[in-house]
């Protein structure tokens, strides 16, 4: 049996207060997040982006397969070509595809086909899961199992904008639907298939949010 090595873990120990301290911040600064539809064009500094992605890529995944690949779209040809994709397909889907009831359940977010947040941000983060992997040998193409494809990635995307928003960015999680387009405009390889994608930047000095709320914590976690 081949040995795999392990090394001593890392893990300063804090003491509690500073614990209850660091808990407390990170809960408010997490509780102030919010899905930004209004953007403004300003720049982003490309290391925030970056750090963000390293982040979300330390997430845990099914047998540490990282099964992920995240597309930073700056181009303002490829924004444009997305926007008119991502419309295309949500104005189908507002008018003829989604029955009353998911409509209705959308109505307090006031959402609608026109997705100009797609030109204006200044980058969007299209996040691509990797269904299996592809190895090359003399036989040709040979595709490695992936394990819990959709829970790593899910993972992975709440770090990207956990960290994306304590670095002072507003995030949206956009999922137009369907979204197969985003894969053949990015020119991705058949392994990869679109996750979500994540409009990035700064808000527009006039973004406004809609007026909802959190569950209470009685209402999302029970004790036994
Ligand atoms: N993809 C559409 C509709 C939409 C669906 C859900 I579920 C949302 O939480 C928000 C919107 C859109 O982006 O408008």
């Amino acid at each position: 049996m081949e040995q795999f090595k392990h090394i001593p873990l890392v893990f300063p120990r804090v003491a509690s207060s500073e614990q209850l301290r660091a808990s407390r911040e990170f809960l408010s600064r997490m509780s102030a997040r919010r899905s930004v539809r209004f953007f403004s064009d300003e720049p982003v500094p490309f290391e925030l982006i970056e750090n963000a992605i390293r982040c979300a890529s330390s997430a845990p995944s099914g047998a540490n397969q990282q099964p992920w690949r995240f597309v930073v779209v700056q181009d303002p040809a490829v924004k444009r070509k997305i926007r008119e994709a991502a419309e295309g397909e949500e104005r189908e889907s507002y008018q003829h595809r989604m029955p009353t009831e998911w409509l209705e359940a959308l109505a307090p977010l006031g959402t609608d086909w026109h997705k100009e947040f797609l030109e204006v941000a200044p980058s969007l983060i299209v996040v691509f899961r990797i269904d299996f992997g592809l190895a090359t040998d003399v036989e040709g193409d040979r595709k490695i199992k992936h394990y819990y494809v959709q829970e790593s990635v899910g993972i992975a995307t709440g770090f990207l904008l956990a960290a994306l928003h304590l670095s002072g960015l507003a995030t949206l999680t956009h999922t137009p639907s369907p979204m197969g387009f985003l894969a053949n405009l990015l020119e991705r390889p058949r392994n990869e298939r679109p996750f979500v994608l994540i409009p990035v930047g700064f808000p527009s000095p006039d973004a406004t949010v809609p007026e909802i709320s959190k569950k209470a914590l009685n209402e999302v976690m029970e004790v036994r």
